[in-house]
């Protein structure tokens, strides 16, 4: 069964922008998937971290695979892409140079300890409700209601779209 999955990306340190041009990269040759469409990139303020803002944007895919299958992928993603896992030195939410958060799979509603859906936070960050809307306007979360009303009630968490003209 193919169902849509949308995927956040996310990073604070290092070259943020290419690393998530990598892992959009790596989405488009994902196995029993079709990467459908990227989001606008953002520079959004760190919400419950420390460290730089972020570069944040969404994927969107039509994929086969099944939620743990798809989670198992994200994670080698980031490995691949340099991301140092969280160690006993490591703090939740340190600085990363590439994040690869399933948001939401079709309709599904799971609640394990390795995945949640939809992402237990997605509601109440700008940071991805934004580019998730740019994708998806109408969207409504699985049981929970309308991302574009979520949105409004964040207003306040800066989030805006990356210039990269400066850097180039
Ligand atoms: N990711 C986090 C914690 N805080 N803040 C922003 N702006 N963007 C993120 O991607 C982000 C965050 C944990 O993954
Ligand atoms: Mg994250
Ligand atoms: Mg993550």
């Amino acid at each position: 069964m193919k169902r849509t999955a949308y995927i956040g990306l996310g990073a604070n340190q290092g070259e943020m922008a290419d690393s998530l041009r990598a892992a959009v990269d790596t989405l488009r040759s994902l196995e029993q998937s079709e990467l459908l469409a990227v989001s606008p990139f953002y520079k959004s303020a760190p919400i419950e971290a420390s460290g730089p803002d972020y570069v944040n944007a969404v994927a969107k895919l039509e994929t086969a695979l099944e939620p743990y299958g798809l989670l198992l992928h994200l994670l080698d993603i980031e490995l691949m892409l340099g991301r140092k896992r969280r160690g006993p030195s490591q703090k939740k939410n340190a600085p990363r140079n590439v994040d690869l958060d399933l948001l939401l799979l079709g309709e599904m509603i799971i609640q394990s300890t390795p995945l949640t859906l939809p992402h237990p936070r997605l509601h109440q960050r700008a940071f991805v409700l934004r580019p998730l809307l740019d994708l998806a306007p109408e969207i409504c979360i699985p049981g929970q209601g309308s991302a574009a009303d979520f949105l409004i009630a964040v207003g306040d968490q800066r989030v805006d779209l990356l210039d990269e003209s400066a850097a180039q």
